[in-house]
This record gives C-alpha cells, structure tokens and sequence, in this order.
C-alpha cells in the first residue's frame, strides 16, 4: 500500500507568504521566543485554567509516531495532591543530592542554585504532569506498540511550553528521578510512565532568573 492508496486523504492548503513576509514573520517569532525562561519561584494567584486546558490541546497536536499520540497530560490543581507530590519529590531529590548525582553533575547544577527543596511544586497553582504511553492498549486490555515515544513526548512539550508562554504563563521542566512516585500519586495505568513535571503560574513579582547565553547560530548550526 502507498500512501495514495490511505483511504481518508484530504486536501490540505497552508497560507502562502512571499519570502519577505516569511522571514519577518520567523525573526519575530525567534525573537519572541528567546523571551521564555524557565522560572523556580511562582505567585500563587490563580491561573485561567481553561487557557491552560487550550495549551494542552496545542501540545496534543504534536506529530507522533505512527500518530499514536502517546501521550497523557495531568492537569493537576488539587492543593493536598500537590502537597503530597513535593512531598514525594523531594524525598526523591534529597537522594540526589546527597550522593545520587555525580559531582560534576551537581558543579554544573551550581549556577541555576538547585538543590532537593522544591517549594514551586506546591506554590505554582497547577502542575501538568505528562506521561509518556510505552505501549498503545487493545479495547480488550491488550498491548499494541507504540513507536519513537520519548521523540513524540518531547515534541508535544515543546509545543506546550511555547503555548504557555504565548498566553503570558511560566513553566518549569522539573525532571524529578526517579519518577515512578506520579504514577503512583496520580494513579496512572502501567503502561503510563512519567515524563515530566511541569508547574505553572505566574512568575513571582520581582523573580529573578539566571543571566545565562544561549549558543549563537554559528554554534548550533551546521548547513551543507
Ligand atoms: N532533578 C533535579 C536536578 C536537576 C537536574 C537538571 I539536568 C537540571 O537542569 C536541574 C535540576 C532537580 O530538579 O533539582
């Protein structure tokens, strides 16, 4: 079978821009989107959680292998499961910090000034904790394959994170290890493993975040 021969084909047109259009449009794209960064310190106000609810749906739309959209989003708002998640975490990251991470892992930690509290987990009002689906499940509970997931996942984040901050919203990816300890909090089914951690909120008021530089073109692109 050829992809001609895929039964439901439809026609698909995209908006045209002339070439000096599409390169106003990309400069201004990448120029707002080195305005995002990563925050540790939320406000507690409340999020509008429908617009958030909006961000995952963009993140779903992510390409996946063999559009399997193996992927699970938590939206998580409950201030006891929050409590009880940071709990969790931070026994997780107390190990990691205390002789889990290698010591050049913990020098080039330094500068972002981490270490095993994780205060943001409770103080940002949502959580989106995304599972990876490692296999796809039969109607009868039976397994299917699932391909290229952590690629698919990741790209699906990417997308989140740039809806996120396109409606005004900070995010962290809080990669606690190991992360078994979601699944169990939120009661995922087995074939569900946690990916990422991701609070979100409003920054703090007068948040500061690390004077870091990000590679220039020369560095991260290589044209032939
Ligand atoms: N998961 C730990 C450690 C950590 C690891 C990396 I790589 C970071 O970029 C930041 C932190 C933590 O969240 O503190």
């Amino acid at each position: 079978m050829t992809a001609q021969d895929y039964e439901s084909f439809v026609p698909y047109e995209l908006t045209r821009w002339d070439a000096e259009e599409m390169l106003a449009r990309s400069a201004a794209f990448a120029q707002w989107l080195q305005t995002r960064r990563s925050v540790r310190v939320f406000s507690q106000e409340p999020i509008p959680l429908e617009a958030v609810r909006r961000c995952i749906d963009a993140a779903a739309s992510a390409p996946s292998g063999a559009h399997k959209q193996p992927w699970t989003f938590c939206l998580v708002t409950d201030p006891n499961l929050r409590a009880s998640i940071r709990r969790a975490a931070e026994a997780e990251e107390y190990q990691n910090y205390h002789g889990r991470m290698s010591s050049a892992w913990l020098k080039d930690l330094e500068p972002l000034g981490t270490n095993h509290l994780k205060p943001f987990i409770e103080e940002a009002p949502a959580l989106i904790v995304v599972f990876k689906q490692i296999h796809d499940t039969t109607a009868e509970g039976g397994r299917k394959p699932n391909y290229y997931v952590n690629e698919s996942v990741g790209i699906s984040v990417g997308m989140l994170l740039t809806a996120l901050h396109h409606i005004g919203l900070v995010a962290l990816t809080h990669t606690p290890s190991p992360m078994g300890f979601l699944a169990e909090a939120l009661g995922r089914p087995s074939h569900e493993r946690a990916f990422l951690n991701i609070p979100v909120g409003f920054p703090a008021k007068g948040v500061q975040v690390p004077d870091l530089q990000r590679k220039t073109r020369r560095e991260y692109l290589v044209e032939y």
